[in-house]
């Protein structure tokens, strides 16, 4: 239901927001879109979404349309750098509002930047792989280049890996349409080579979960633990079944951010917001943790860690969090 007494501009015909993905696929963005949809549909805003399915080149022209059909303002969600900017600056000379997440861009003027704590995410889990296995561990990374948080998490995985003087034995990965699927045969590979190898990084949850089910294929689970980024009903389960490689994740809940990025825009549209960045936090999450708590799904990991609801995070009287 549409909250009542809204400020302008949403007190009258309902805002026109256009939402440019470039993939809806896997469990984080089903839920960041489910979150993003959820608050706008409570603010009176009608959210036009696309997925351009990973094809940059898609995407690049699901922009122009959303530009061209002149909306109140866009959301862009993740995106190549290269293909999107122009068409950014193309929207902000137009005179619509533009809001980003998890997008890195040269020229920010007019726009307003989200992402999540990617930097002291990646440190919360490597300073547990750093206590686990120690200095100088053979360590592999399971990661893709060109994704705004993928390349900030990998690198703090640089800056470790040089400081505690960690032996990377090896480096694959790739984002597509079906990521957990995609990975098992790489990493499968990477470990065929380097059974020796005792940790490895993974920082995107369809990243982590081919990576551990490489090492259960295998039967490495005893020697070899998998560190990840983000959550999920189906990462939890993954966690915290027995023998389960993967110790520990760094995670906000997607619905809260995706309900927090159009939050951010509403304050913006109402003149209420001076920030043009926002960082949404994080927390760390392992394996030992959910199973002490008995922690089985996104629900009750909220319980446990409240903070995650983002309930306090870029509200007003008018504006209160969506309830996940
Ligand atoms: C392909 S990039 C995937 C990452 O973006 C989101 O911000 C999630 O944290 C995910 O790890």
């Amino acid at each position: 239901p549409v909250a009542e007494n809204l400020p302008a501009p949403f007190d009258g015909d309902p805002v026109q927001v256009a939402l440019v993905q470039q993939s809806g696929a896997g469990d984080f963005f089903t839920a960041w879109t489910a979150g993003a949809k959820a608050q706008a549909e409570a603010i009176n805003i009608e959210l036009t979404v696309t997925d351009a399915r990973n094809d940059n080149a898609k995407q690049a022209s699901d922009l122009e349309q959303a530009i061209a059909s002149s909306p109140d303002a866009i959301i862009i969600d993740h995106g190549q750098t290269d293909t999107l900017e122009p068409r950014i600056r193309d929207a902000v000379d137009a005179g619509i509002p533009v809001i980003v997440y998890d997008l890195a861009l040269e020229n920010t003027d007019g726009v307003i930047i989200t992402s999540q704590s990617d930097a002291s995410m990646a440190e919360g889990v490597l300073d547990q792989l750093i206590a686990d296995v120690g200095e100088g561990a053979k360590v592999g990374l399971v990661n893709a280049e060109g994704f705004a948080p993928l390349d900030r998490r990998q690198a703090v995985w640089d800056e470790y890996v040089a400081e505690y003087d960690l032996d990377e034995l090896f480096f694959t990965g790739e984002v597509t349409e079906s990521t957990a699927t995609d990975n098992i045969p790489l990493v499968d590979a990477a470990l065929k080579q380097h059974p020796d190898v005792q940790a490895i990084f993974a920082p995107y949850d369809e990243l982590t979960k081919g990576a551990v089910q490489a090492v259960i294929q295998n039967n490495l689970q005893d020697s070899v633990k998998v560190y990840g980024i983000d959550i999920s009903n189906a990462d939890i389960e993954v966690m915290t079944a027995g023998g389960s490689p993967w110790v520990a994740t760094s995670a906000t809940d997607p619905a809260a951010v995706g309900a927090a990025v159009v939050r951010a825009l509403a304050l913006s549209l109402a003149g209420e917001i001076e920030e043009t960045e926002v960082q949404f936090p994080a927390v760390t999450v392992t394996q030992q943790f959910l199973l002490d708590n008995g922690i089985s799904n996104v629900a009750a990991l909220r319980d446990a860690e409240p903070g995650l609801l983002l309930n306090d995070f870029l509200t007003a009287d008018w504006l209160p969090a969506v309830s996940q």
